[in-house]
Formats: C-alpha cells, sequence, structure tokens
C-alpha cells in the first residue's frame, strides 16, 4: 500500500501545556489538525525507524478515532511495531510502565487527565520519551515550532481496509509495521505485585477490612477490579464507577471531594468503609480518604515517606523526596527528620523525571493528588493507593490514626487550593503581571499580622541538566511559615484559570484539628486584597476549592 504525503496548512494555536496539548473535541476534529501534531511529535523525537511504539489512551471521545489516524501514520513514517492496549485503553502509568518493560522508543497517551470528556469536551495527546515521562521542554518546544511550519503529512494511502480490531488481543501487519493488541492491565498489575506486599493487604482484607474506590467512569476501572478484587479479595462492588465510558457518565473524573462527592459522603457516613480512594481520568491521580477524614495529597506525600520502611521494596531505599513548589512543605518536615535530600520544582511531572533518572529521588508528588516513586516516570493513582493499603496492614491502625501521630509528630500543615476557572484571560495576566511587580518590594513588609519573610516569582534551575524554567508562580512567604501562591494553570481548555494555594503550619496539639477554610482565612484575604482579584476578574467565590 503507497505512502501519502498529505499537503496541509499549520495551525498555530497548538501550544503543548503542562502535560501535553489539550482542546475540545471538536478542535481536533478540524481537518488535519490531530495529523499535524502527530507528524510535528514524529518529526521533533528523533530517528525512530525500526522501533517501537506504544500507543492508548483513557477512553474518552475520539479515543478509538485517534488511536486509527496514529498508527496509520506511525506506519508510514516507518515504525516497526507498535503495542496498543486493548479496546485502546492504556492509563498513564500503565503506559509509563510498558514503555519501560517493552523498551520502546516512546509512546503516545490520549487523553485529557481529569478534563470531561464527549463530544463537546476536551480530548488530548501527549507524548512520551524511552524513560517512560513526560517529554521534556526541549521536546515540546520543538513540537510546537514544528506545528507552526508544517506542511505535509505521512499517512497510508487509504483509511480502508487500514482500521485495526482493538477489541481482541492479537498481532496485525499494517504496511509492514506490526501492531500488537495488549492486555491493557497485565503489565502494570505485575509490577505492583513486585513493589506491595500482596500477602499482607489480602491479609488484612480477609480479617475483614473493608474499602471503596470510585474509578469515576475513567480508565482505571479495569485495573482497580483486576487488582483489588480479583488479586486482593476485596468484596465485589469495592470498585464504584468502574467501567470506562467515553464522556465519564457526565462527571469530570477529578479525584477530590467536590467531584468524587459520592465517595465523600460514604465516607463521612455511618455506612463508612475502613478506607476510600478515587483516581481520575488516565489513572495517574489518587485521592485518599479514610472514615470521617480526607488525607491532602501534600500529606499523603509526608506520610508515604515517612512510611517508606512498612514496605518491603521501599525499606531503607528512599533516596530523596521531591515536591512541586505549590505543595504543601510537609514533606519537607519528614526529609529533614529522616535526613533526606528534598526538592522543590515547578508543576507537571517532567521536571521529577529528570532527578529520579538521576537517582536523587524515589518519592514525589503533587497538591493536585499526584504521586509516585521512580518505579515509573509517572505520577500513579493505584500505586498510591497500594501504598496506603501496604501501611494500613503493616500498622494495623486506621486512616485517621495514622494522620493525626503523624501531625503530632511533624506538625501538620493546613493546605487548600482556590480555583477560579474561565477567568478572562487578559484580566488573569493583568492580575499575575501586576503580583510579579508587587512581590518585587513585599519582602519584611508587615500585613495584618504577619510579616513577609520572601516574596517572589519562582525560578527553577534543575540540579541535573542545568535547565532554568522561570515565572513558576508568585510566592508570597511569610516568617510564621505560611505561604500564598499563585499561578496560571496550563491544562485548562477555556479562558484562564487561576490558582491560589494557601498553606499554614500548626505544632500546637491544641490547634490541629480546625477546620480547614476557617485555619486559612486570613491567608485567603489577604491574598484576594493583594492581588485586587475581584476589580480585575469579576469574581468573589472560587469556582472549586480543594
Ligand atoms: C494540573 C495540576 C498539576 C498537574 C497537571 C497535570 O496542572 O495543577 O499539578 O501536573 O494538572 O496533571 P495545571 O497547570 O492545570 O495547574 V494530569 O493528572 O491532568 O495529567
Ligand atoms: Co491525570
Amino acid at each position: 500500500m503507497p505512502i501519502s504525503t498529505i499537503i496541509t496548512t499549520s495551525f498555530d494555536d497548538q501550544k503543548p501545556g503542562t502535560s501535553g496539548l489539550r482542546k475540545k473535541v471538536t478542535h481536533f476534529q478540524q481537518t488535519h489538525y490531530l495529523e499535524n501534531f502527530v507528524q510535528s511529535i514524529f518529526d521533533s523525537i528523533g530517528d525512530f525507524q525500526g522501533k517501537t511504539l506504544v500507543l492508548g489512551g483513557d477512553g474518552r471521545y475520539y479515543n478509538e478515532d485517534a488511536i486509527q489516524i496514529i498508527l496509520r501514520m506511525a506506519s508510514a513514517n516507518g515504525f516497526a511495531k507498535v503495542l496498543v492496549g486493548q479496546n485502546g485503553i492504556l492509563s498513564t502509568p500503565a503506559a509509563s510502565v510498558i514503555i519501560r518493560k517493552k523498551q520502546a522508543f516512546g509512546g503516545i497517551i490520549l487523553s485529557a487527565s481529569h478534563n470531561p470528556g464527549g463530544p463537546d469536551e476536551d480530548f488530548g495527546i501527549k507524548y512520551n520519551t524511552d524513560n517512560g515521562g513526560p517529554a521534556p521542554e526541549k521536546i515540546t518546544d520543538a513540537i510546537y515550532a514544528k506545528t507552526k511550519e508544517i506542511s505535509e503529512y505521512r499517512t497510508l494511502d487509504t483509511d480502508s481496509g487500514t482500521e485495526i480490531d482493538l477489541s481482541q488481543l492479537a498481532t496485525h501487519e499494517l504496511n509492514g509495521m506490526t501492531v500488537e493488541v495488549i492486555d491493557s492491565v497485565s503489565d502494570y498489575a505485575q509490577l505492583m505485585n513486585e513493589l506491595f506486599d500482596f500477602d499482607a493487604i489480602r491479609g488484612m482484607i480477609s480479617d475483614g477490612f473493608t474499602l471503596c474506590f470510585d474509578a469515576m467512569h475513567a480508565v482505571t476501572g479495569p485495573y482497580a477490579v483486576e487488582i483489588l478484587e480479583n488479586q486482593l479479595g476485596a468484596a465485589k462492588g469495592s470498585i464504584i464507577n468502574g467501567i470506562p465510558k467515553e464522556d465519564f457518565g457526565g462527571e469530570h473524573p477529578d479525584p477530590n471531594l467536590v467531584h468524587a462527592h459520592h465517595l465523600a459522603e460514604l465516607m463521612f457516613s455511618p455506612q463508612s468503609p475502613d478506607f476510600g480512594a478515587a483516581s481520575d481520568g488516565d489513572g495517574d491521580r489518587n485521592m485518599i480518604v479514610g472514615n470521617n477524614i480526607f488525607v491532602t495529597p501534600s500529606d499523603s506525600l509526608a506520610i508515604l515517606t515517612a512510611n517508606a520502611d512498612h514496605v518491603p521494596s521501599y525499606k531503607g531505599k528512599i533516596k530523596g523526596v521531591a515536591r512541586s513548589m505549590p505543595t504543601s512543605q510537609a514533606s519537607d518536615q519528614v526529609a529533614k527528620k529522616l535526613g533526606l535530600d528534598s526538592y522543590e520544582t515547578p508543576t507537571g511531572w517532567k521536571f521529577f523525571g529528570n532527578l529520579m533518572d538521576a537517582d536523587k529521588v524515589t518519592l514525589c508528588g503533587e497538591e493536585s493528588f499526584g504521586t509516585g516513586s521512580s518505579h515509573i516516570r509517572e505520577k500513579d493513582g493505584l500505586w498510591a493507593v497500594l501504598f496506603w493499603l501496604n501501611i494500613l496492614a503493616a500498622r494495623k491502625e486506621s486512616v485517621a490514626d495514622i494522620v493525626q501521630k503523624h501531625w503530632l509528630e511533624f506538625g501538620r500543615n493546613y493546605y487548600s487550593r482556590h480555583d477560579y476557572e474561565a477567568i478572562d484571560t487578559n484580566a488573569a495576566n493583568q492580575l499575575m503581571t501586576g503580583l510579579r511587580e508587587k512581590v518585587k518590594t513585599l519582602a519584611d513588609t508587615q500585613i495584618g499580622s504577619l510579616t513577609v519573610s520572601y516574596s517572589d516569582d519562582f525560578s527553577y534551575t534543575d540540579p541535573v541538566d542545568k535547565s532554568i524554567s522561570e515565572h513558576q508562580g508568585i510566592r508570597i512567604g511569610f516568617t510564621n511559615g505560611s505561604r500564598v501562591v499563585y499561578r496560571l494553570s496550563g491544562t485548562g481548555t477555556s479562558g484562564a484559570t487561576l490558582r491560589i494555594y494557601y498553606e499554614s503550619y500548626e505544632t500546637n496539639p491544641d490547634k490541629m484539628n480546625q477546620d480547614t477554610q476557617q485555619a486559612l482565612k486570613d491567608l485567603i484575604k489577604l491574598s484576594v486584597d493583594i492581588s485586587e482579584l475581584k476589580s480585575l476578574t469579576g469574581r468573589t467565590e472560587a469556582t472549586v476549592i480543594t
């Protein structure tokens, strides 16, 4: 079958964000749009002739159509083999596992993560390199530059007869390229078996420990059913919303108390199981909830670090711990006490990848419900759930007891994020520009009862490759350890999303069980005033508070 070179025109709006390119489905469906982006990836990643590509997505609307298009283009561009998940399904962490295990050249993951799915909602695409992690900035910049000048792409001459049946595990030939439809779950499940003490978890469950995992109609359903129910013996029905749907049941597959509200209500009710968890669209995020207690992702990272010795494969092996800048400093407290190196990186997983490749950190996490380790190069939702279950099985205490004891030992970092979604882009930029000026002179000034100790626009120099990432968020730190951070989202698809992050540090046991918003109320007020949020954006309330 001949290969065609299709003449196309470039689009100039394809700047990939924090984790790939995210747009409305209808945007991706424009003639040649997806093809242009895919060809731009292929033109930017080096010589892959004769190599293997991993391909799969979170099952959202347009997943299978996009896979068929990418298979034809991969063949025409010279890949020898593509490993594609059955029914087009691969969670982000599973794709990372498979890229590493099969020593693939890289992988394309189709997902807009926690963003809603469906014909009028979001789609996304990201490229991961051979370490299994998101492409570094030099590749994503090259892809973007390419999309601005692309004039042709390569695909198979005809679409007819080139559709690959993704529903059965089988090997196909597509114009000289091998397409292997692989089990989406087994390699991932096997790695989890190697990392965690499945016998101990199985024992705890057979002794009556109960759990509920909300897959939010997204990609982790099949993974959670296989691992938690089939292999670890959790009762049938412990996984809710476990069948991936193209539109995620019309909901946001975003694991937080707002969007995973069914789980939240259950965990704060008399019928609560011992443990609750949820994951997002592509399976890389996690929310951990106990009976009557929500564990903030920042605390979760700190608790996993402090308890790593309870997990055989991590015992004595924690090299260091990294958190993204807006993530609370709870993990820093643990690192300090345990004598571990700790790192503060910009938002987005790719920065952790460099530290892990250089063997500087083992555990890392973000406030946005992302936790992970050097077992792969992406955050990993079910991995975090299994880490928690392993700790619970070893300590034989409740989630609430573990959290309370942690605070008593290390102090409590009250933490919250307020998101202002879909605000006018100009207003958002104006607000950030204004803040960037103001923070230059805030140090040592008094605001209300607080004294500013530092204020800046976060800039990061990668300790491994020395690359510099600037403008990663405005930070205002106070002498009592509290902080306010402002940044604009890189993953939203309409207008701008402003995120304001709040943190305060409490070591007095009598003050450790306040309501979070109450504990942070002074910071919240001053952050709104300093940024002139109300007058610039017209907003008086955050859209989502987590
Ligand atoms: C958000 C989160 C960030 C995360 C990113 C990708 O980015 O804040 O921590 O790395 O999503 O996560 P932003 O730029 O919108 O704040 V995922 O699970 O959506 O791939
Ligand atoms: Co995600």
